[in-house]
């Protein structure tokens, strides 16, 4: 028999549990989703890591409601329209120096790919046509497209569908509970996790390899500070032999860390970095690639009349999208968001480490607004103390994501002291009801 939420196929969702229980949403404002009850929900995560000047923000939806009334899309294949030429500009004013060219897209995922085909054109440009494999890391997400899946590091979103992509390889991942359990912020061991690209280029030959794909802080798979000294590293290691350097911003970018982008939070300058989620608040999708402007320049020879890169997409920049950011970007500045996360670190640390000692908690772990909890998986059930913490916090009303055997959150950057203590309160109900 036919159920009404049957036709949907959701996304990363067990679709049977989830029908027979069905957790839904239906308003939003500020730090609160609202369920179709009007039950409460404080967000723990930013919507999808993504919502990071609280939802509903009325400069944003105004903006939006502008656009669409003024000018729905217009192509941007050998067209243009004013909004996408000045939130490059504008983007440009808050990313690292000399990473000054903006592509969009309409995704993280989008973004992954872009920036991949970037980096295979900019070496056959060169005349390093060689340079075809992409290294990724282990427990890494780039999204879900195929040259995303393959450089990701999470075997249960790649077994399903084949290895299509060839020509890639993964450093190790840099999550050491041995040594760096209960670290607050950055890891103090493990720069040295750095050093297995040396063992890929043994492996492979640094004129294989055409780049390299991290994500600064890994997101998805339950909140992974680099270790102090690894991406410092890492960037020497590909500047030695030729390899470009891609942090995929998606989740750090625009604030998640305390400061505009984890490159400068780190202060280590990747070549490309991939962008979205922040870059409109969540409100209309969109991604963008950042690159250095000599990789762009490589692209600008040629006679003027050839299309310098076959690759765009029909909504690149699309005008709802680009007003959407424009407003973002407003809020984010005149709030002083996007380095709000600096200050409230120490808030969350001490919040969250207060939970250490309760029964199954092997590993906390926090840097600016970002935090995960991490139990000791139940035997035979790996993930589900996680999800059982996910479940009860949702019905105790607070939003947290779970993600293998952690917990983490991300909430809006404007997220106030007590809503902090509200969410580690609620975590802490959730995790003593754990067996
Ligand atoms: N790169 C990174 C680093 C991401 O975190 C993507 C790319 C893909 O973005 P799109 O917009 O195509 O989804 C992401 C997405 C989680 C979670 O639970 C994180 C993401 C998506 C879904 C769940 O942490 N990030």
């Amino acid at each position: 028999m036919n159920t009404p939420l049957d036709a949907l196929w959701m996304p990363f969702t067990a679709n049977r549990e989830f029908k027979l229980a069905p957790r839904l949403l239906s308003r939003a404002e500020g730090m609160h989703y609202q369920t179709p009850q009007g039950r409460l929900v404080l967000d723990g995560t930013a919507g999808l890591w993504c919502v990071n000047a609280g939802h509903a923000r009325p400069r944003i939806t105004e903006a939006i409601a502008r656009q669409a009334a003024e000018m729905d899309y217009a192509p941007p294949f050998q067209m243009g329209h004013p909004l996408a030429f000045e939130l490059a500009r504008r983007l440009v004013e808050l990313t690292p120096e000399g990473l000054n060219r903006v592509f969009f897209t309409n995704s993280g995922s989008e973004s992954v790919e872009t920036a991949l085909k970037i980096a295979l054109a900019y070496h056959r440009l060169r005349g390093e046509a060689q340079r075809t494999r992409l290294i990724g890391r282990e427990r890494g997400y780039h999204g879900v497209n195929f040259a995303g899946t393959a450089v990701g590091g999470i075997g249960g979103n790649r077994k399903l569908f084949g290895s299509s992509v060839g020509g890639v390889d993964h450093l190790r991942h840099t999550h050491d509970l041995g040594r760096n359990a209960f670290s607050r912020g950055q890891p103090e061991h493990g720069a040295e996790f750095a050093d297995d690209l040396e063992r890929l280029v043994a492996l492979h030959d640094a004129s294989t390899i055409a780049a390299v794909i991290v994500e600064p802080m890994a997101g998805s798979t339950g909140a992974l500070m680099a270790p102090k000294g690894y991406l410092e590293r890492l960037r020497a290691l590909c500047d030695r032999h030729g390899i470009l350097l891609i942090f995929d911003e998606v989740i750090t970018g625009f604030g998640r860390l305390g400061a505009p982008f984890a490159a400068q939070h780190h202060g280590v300058k990747p070549d490309l970095m991939t962008l979205a989620k922040g870059l409109t608040n969540g409100c209309v999708p969109m991604g963008a690639v950042v690159v250095r402007q000599s990789i762009h320049d490589a692209f600008m020879q040629g006679p003027a009349s050839a299309i310098e890169l076959p690759h765009g997409y029909t909504y690149s920049g699309h005008p709802l999208a680009c007003a959407a950011a424009l407003a973002t970007l407003d809020v984010y500045a005149e709030e002083g968001l996007l380095t709000r996360a600096a200050r409230m670190h120490p808030v969350l640390e001490a919040a969250l480490h207060s939970l250490r000692g309760l029964p199954h908690v092997i590993d906390i772990r926090n840097t600016g607004l970002v935090g995960a909890v991490e139990f000791e998986p139940r035997e035979g059930a790996a993930g589900r103390r996680a999800f059982e913490v996910f479940q009860a916090c949702f019905e105790a009303g607070v939003l947290v994501r779970a993600t293998g055997d952690n917990v983490a959150l991300s909430p809006p950057l404007i997220v106030s002291e007590s809503q902090i203590g509200q969410i580690v309160d609620t975590l802490r109900q959730a995790i003593l009801r754990l067996h």
